[in-house]
């Protein structure tokens, strides 16, 4: 019995010594670290069997960003201009304005319907203002108020001037901004064959009908709108300086129903003015026709001084300030004031 269970201990020893040697020469199936060229050939070789792909991580360990998001507009600065507009509001009950309309020159103050001159404060630019960091120009423009829904749902541009001529190149529209920073209904358009304005650009002219903005861009992080956080009745749009590339330039505002169209700049050049009707009351145009619905402000000039001569210029009006009154003295003729 003895020398059986000698014999049985030494074949076991043997059979635990082969099994070893075969575990050493068989491939490996348990888990091993995966470098290299092994494991980009095990993913295509897990992709192509159906299995759970394997995750891949940049060579840095970072999620994977696009440029566009990382383009993404900051929080504006503090405002570099602002330009008042002609507040239509002022007027509005009795059906009119008394200024901000110059069809000649291509400015309209018309936040109103057709014909019936119902008056529409989310179409009332009241302000727009510039600010900028190193990747944005920030336009604030603030209306009068909301639509009838308690929204901002109509199309708010801006358009800039880059050669100083007058002549509008740069048309970046967004309609219906939401809360967040977003691409999401911003268009833009160039005008590559310099037909904006016609012959004069921002004068009226008969007949001057060229294709407007006829260039879409396409928005690749170049434009973005919001609604302005904490303010009612607020839009602004972002502008890329890759897409503006220039750092001086005239800058206006722009709100309308969606009536407009980019291939009709300028208005006062694809309407007549008895074509578009006017808001002024005593003009025999009056009242809104084909062009109702819109709000536009003038030019600012932007990092440089411009001359009057540039079209669509705003023209700043000095006021002047209030004389301190002085104490008169009953009986003496004003200016003669009371002895010390
Ligand atoms: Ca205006
Ligand atoms: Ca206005
Ligand atoms: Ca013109
Ligand atoms: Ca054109």
């Amino acid at each position: 019995m003895k020398s059986k269970k000698l014999l049985n201990a030494g074949a076991l020893a043997w059979m635990l010594v082969l099994s070893l040697i075969l575990a050493a020469c068989a491939p490996a199936t348990g888990e091993l670290p995966l470098t290299g060229s092994d494991a980009s050939s095990a993913q295509e070789g897990a992709a192509m069997s159906g299995s759970s792909p394997v995750e891949v991580v940049n060579s840095v360990g970072e999620s994977s960003v696009t440029a566009e998001e990382m383009l993404k507009p900051a929080e504006p600065g503090e405002a570099e201009q602002v330009l008042e507009d002609a507040d239509a509001s002022l007027r509005a009950y009795e059906k009119r304005v008394l200024s901000g309309e110059n069809f000649t020159n291509n400015l309209f103050e018309r936040p109103f319907t057709s014909g019936e001159m119902l008056y529409l404060p989310d179409l009332n630019i009241l302000t727009a203002s510039i600010a900028s960091d190193e990747l944005f120009f920030y336009f604030t423009i603030q209306l009068d108020g909301l639509n009838a829904s308690s929204q901002l749902s109509v199309t708010y541009s801006i358009e800039l001037d880059r050669d100083k001529d007058g002549r509008g190149d740069l048309l970046v529209s967004a309609s219906s901004p939401r809360g967040e920073w977003s691409m999401q209904g911003v268009s833009i358009f160039k005008d590559m064959d310099l037909d904006v304005g016609g012959e004069k650009p921002m004068l009226a002219e008969v007949f001057q009908r060229g294709n407007g903005y006829e260039d879409a861009v396409e928005n690749k992080g170049l434009a973005y709108a919001r609604l302005t956080p904490g303010q009612e009745a607020s839009v602004q749009i972002a502008i890329s300086h890759s897409l503006v590339e220039a750092q001086e330039f005239l800058w206006g505002a722009w709100a309308d129903a969606g009536l407009l169209k980019p291939a009709q700049f300028d208005i006062n050049d694809a309407f007549t003015k008895r074509e578009a009707g006017m808001a002024i009351r005593d003009d025999k145009d009056y009242p809104l026709k084909a062009v109702a619905e819109l709000d536009n402000t003038c030019r600012k000039a932007y990092n440089f001084s411009a001359s009057a001569g540039i079209p669509g210029l705003c023209i700043s009006i000095v006021k002047e300030e209030p004389k301190p009154e002085t104490p008169q003295i009953p009986g003496r003729p004003p200016g003669i004031t009371a002895p010390g």
